[in-house]
């Protein structure tokens, strides 16, 4: 009896898998390895550092059998895309992200980050005029000054060996943050201290570890763990300090409306800070309430620093591991700057274009967003392939940066190949780092500038040297070094 239910099972699910792969010829071709009703689920056990490694092989896997196949999880049918054209198509078709994004919807609400259509569409044109590239040049004397301190701080570790040079730049980044984003300095004395920081990262572990724990999906079953309790308290943190930011500015403006005094009679920072612009959004044309302004806030605040930050991080690291690459930054600083340590300015940073190279290329070896997720809400048509409503897509950054387009050494730390149209590859989605498509990063300017003028301070004063093949990595909401102490600085001149 026993044996003829296993059997009958063992032929059902046979058949089912067989139809699984077969019942659509338009479907892009399945991952080896499935096994019955799990399909590829084993595969995605062990820690995060395990899961990077295996997700990096999945990219290889991916870009042999074309860029575009499907994975099986238990029932669900996920795909993965690494070819550019393919995932270009899929990010300006379907905007919605996939389920786990409501995990953090208590923390960032509708903010850009988290929200569905046709929120985010309406939210995200208001957002994209307000943030435009002279408001972006307007952080200018921020990101130099941060740079400054930066630089400063490095000091104390010059001529002593490995050290974490993470541990600065986060602190660094996250000061940064504070001011353009919220207008505030970072420190003891701000609603933005030490005990804000905290719970920014504890809020961060516990994302992870809710979707580490398939029974705590269910937002039942979620309510009544410790894990929640341990949400509420820091929420209540990183939203107070919102709150009371935007309490202080509203009052602020709202006096200077009425005394009528002009922009330069009342002592108004060179600067306006992202919560400034959203405020006078919500004044002058009732763009938002209070509570949209801080959903927004706080979705820029956990975009921006962490992203910029471990960034940095790898470029000091990559340059540190590539004497070659290091001397030809110094020379191109050097016939900009001369011997002068004056601050960078706009026009410096249109010259400085190998440092940008340097930072395009760090940005395709480890690329701190190496995936992003769409759940499709229609069925796409592809190259050599149809994806079906209702699946999960996910879109491989990494994958596109390793694509067979970037030649034989895609593998290879080569700041060259973007200034050589010979090196580039042709298709112009090649830049996939901040995403692709109408909803990409909207700190990409943002972004780019701060770490450009961070990076020149910094080779300005320092030789690097590392090696970036000690460096473990492990995957959680965005790719991470397992451990630091991998660079050491010297001054280059006392
Ligand atoms: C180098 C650093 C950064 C990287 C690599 C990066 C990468 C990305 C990526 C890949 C996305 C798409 C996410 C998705 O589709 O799930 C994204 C979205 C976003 N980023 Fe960034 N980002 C960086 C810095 C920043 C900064 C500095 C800010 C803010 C000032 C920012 C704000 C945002 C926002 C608001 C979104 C949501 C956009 C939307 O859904 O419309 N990011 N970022
Ligand atoms: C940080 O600021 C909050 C709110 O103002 C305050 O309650 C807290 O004690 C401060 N923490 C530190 C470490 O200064
Ligand atoms: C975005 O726009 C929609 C519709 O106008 C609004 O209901 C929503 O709450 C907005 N979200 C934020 C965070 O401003």
């Amino acid at each position: 009896m026993l044996t003829s239910v296993l059997i009958l099972i063992c032929v059902t699910c046979g058949i089912f898998e067989w139809w699984r792969r077969n019942s659509n010829k338009d479907e892009p071709p399945a991952l080896n390895g499935a096994l019955p009703l799990l399909g590829h689920a084993h595969l995605l056990v062990g820690d995060c550092k395990q899961l990077w490694i295996f997700l990096k092989e999945l990219a290889y896997e991916c870009l042999e059998a074309g860029g575009v196949f499907s994975a099986f999880i238990g029932p669900k049918t996920v795909y993965f895309v690494s070819n550019p054209d393919d995932f270009l198509k899929i990010a300006d078709t379907c905007f919605e992200k996939v389920n786990y994004y409501k995990f953090a919807k208590p923390w960032l609400g509708d903010g850009l980050l988290t929200s569905s259509m046709p929120i985010w569409k309406k939210n995200r044109s208001l957002l994209d005029s307000a943030f435009n590239q002279a408001v972006i040049e307007g952080f200018l004397d921020v990101f130099n000054a941060q740079a400054r301190r930066l630089v400063e701080e490095l000091a104390t570790e010059a001529g002593k060996g490995p050290f974490d040079h993470l541990a600065y730049i986060r602190k660094n980044a996250l000061e940064t943050t504070c001011l353009t984003v919220l207008g505030e300095e970072f420190g003891d004395k701000s609603v933005v201290n030490t005990t804000y920081a905290g719970a920014m990262d504890q809020m961060l572990d516990i994302l992870i570890r809710r979707f580490q724990k398939p029974w705590f999906h269910c937002d039942f079953m979620y309510r009544w763990s410790a894990l929640k309790r341990k949400q509420d308290g820091c929420l209540k943190i990183l939203h107070d300090a919102s709150n009371t930011v935007l309490k202080k500015r509203k009052e602020d403006y709202m006096k200077n409306k009425a005394s009528k005094k002009t922009e330069d009679e009342i002592n108004v920072p060179k600067f306006k800070s992202f919560m400034d612009l959203l405020l006078e959004l919500a004044i002058e044309e009732d763009a938002f309430t209070d509570q949209q302004i801080r959903e927004h806030v706080d979705t820029m605040m956990f975009g921006a620093h962490d992203t910029v930050a471990n960034l940095v991080m790898c470029m000091m690291l990559l340059v540190g591991s590539h004497p070659d690459v290091q001397e030809k930054i110094f020379e191109e600083l050097h016939s900009v700057f001369g011997d002068e340590d004056r601050d960078i300015t706009k026009q410096d940073l249109s010259q400085l274009v190998y440092l940008e190279a340097v930072i395009k290329e760090s940005m395709r070896i480890y690329p701190t967003v190496p995936l992003i997720t769409r759940h499709l809400d229609q069925d796409v048509k592809l190259k050599n392939c149809i994806l079906k409503k209702g699946r999960t897509c996910i879109l491989f950054i990494f994958g596109v940066y390793r694509h067979p387009m970037w030649g034989f050494d895609a593998d290879k730390f080569m700041p060259e190949r973007w200034l050589d149209p010979a090196l580039m590859p042709e298709c112009p989605n090649a830049l996939a780092g901040f995403g692709m498509g109408k909803r990409n990063c909207l700190g990409k300017s943002h972004a780019s500038m701060s770490m450009k003028i961070t990076l020149a301070h910094v080779f300005r004063c320092y030789r690097v040297s590392g090696n970036h093949l000690t460096m473990a990595s492990k995957i959680d909401v965005m790719l991470r070094t397992l451990s630091g102490h991998h660079v050491s600085i010297e001054m280059r001149k006392q």
